[in-house]
């Protein structure tokens, strides 16, 4: 799956990038150098392969990417990102927008397309000229014939962007997100900190309310859980095993399922014990999702 991002100089394409698959706070992200011409991101979301392509916005790279139509004619989604801080570049982001869109179409494309509202947020910037400049980008860009699908973001709203991006990754497959809909749901009854994510450490979904790492996990569980993935599939050679670990403050519970789902389960000394019917029930849920995906996979 290819996903293309663009849009004009510094409306946060590389940040929003590093802020959920890249794994960085946002403040870390405010110094970043200007992409040169583009990057490629690779990464596994839930066993499919996604390669990100972030663009250089600056007006030399926006150029020769239109000279050069086989940069962005496979992707399979296009998400263009405007920065509501700059009204001022409004119609210049939605003519290049459009210039890649017909750019892609004429030469046999045809991808989903999304527009993020990006920067909707009050950093060094008053709220009442946001919201005005937030209705300009609607208007403007609702008056396009292209009609993309809208999301208002920010990296300082992150779990709300994690989300945003999962729903994307997921939007062709919908009895992923049935399964992925009852899991949250039932995670949401259960007393501990549970963490689902996959193979590769990205965050699927969690319960967790201090948790706020972009959509992967920190590197010290990342390694844990593909350390027992490891142990799971050559030593005890069987598609689900768990692994528990302990100190005096709080237990770890992991779960192996498939090898595509892991299930964190944090235990701390004054959480009351999940109810083991409700571990067995989120498991068991979790199972499914775990079987639906390999099957997903292999069709794309
Ligand atoms: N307030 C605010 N600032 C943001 C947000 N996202 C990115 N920024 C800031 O915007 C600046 C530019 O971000 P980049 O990610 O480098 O922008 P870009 O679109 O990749 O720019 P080019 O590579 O030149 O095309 C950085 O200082 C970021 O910290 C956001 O959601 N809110
Ligand atoms: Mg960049």
């Amino acid at each position: 799956m290819k996903i293309s991002i663009i849009g004009l100089n510094a409306c946060g394409k590389t940040s929003i990038y590093l802020t959920t698959l890249g794994g960085m706070a946002p403040n870390e992200v405010k110094d970043l150098d200007s992409t040169v011409l583009y990057e490629v991101w690779n990464h596994y979301y839930l066993g499919l392969q996604i390669s990100l392509w972030d663009f250089g916005g600056q007006e030399k790279y926006r150029s020769s990417c239109l000279e050069t139509p086989k940069l962005l004619v496979n992707s399979t989604i296009l998400i263009c990102v405007l920065d509501l801080h700059c009204p001022q570049d409004f119609n210049k982001a939605r003519s290049y927008f459009e210039d890649v869109y017909f750019s892609i179409k004429q030469n046999g494309g045809d991808p989903r397309l999304y527009i993020f509202y990006h920067k909707y947020d009050t950093k060094d910037y008053p709220k009442k000229q946001l919201e005005k400049n937030l209705a300009l980008a609607k208007a403007l860009f609702n008056s396009s014939v292209l009609k993309p699908k809208s999301y208002l973001t920010s990296i300082y709203r992150q779990e709300e962007l994690n989300e945003i991006l999962r729903q994307i990754l997921i939007a062709d497959f919908k009895q992923l997100k049935k399964n992925f809909e009852q899991v949250r749901k039932r995670l949401l009854n259960l007393p501990s900190d549970i963490i689902i994510c996959d193979m590769n450490g990205n965050v699927i979904t969690h319960n967790i309310k201090w948790f706020t790492t972009g959509m992967q996990l920190e590197e010290d569980l990342r390694d844990y859980v593909f350390g027992c993935n490891m142990l799971s599939h050559y030593f005890f050679s069987t598609k689900s095993t768990s692994f528990s670990a302990k100190s005096h403050e709080k237990k770890l519970d992991l779960y192996v399922l498939n090898h595509v789902l892991t299930v964190l389960i944090i235990t701390y000394e004054d959480t009351p014990v999940d109810p083991s019917e409700g571990i067995k029930d989120l498991l068991k849920e979790v199972q499914i999702f775990a079987d639906v995906i390999p099957l997903l996979v292999a069709q794309t």
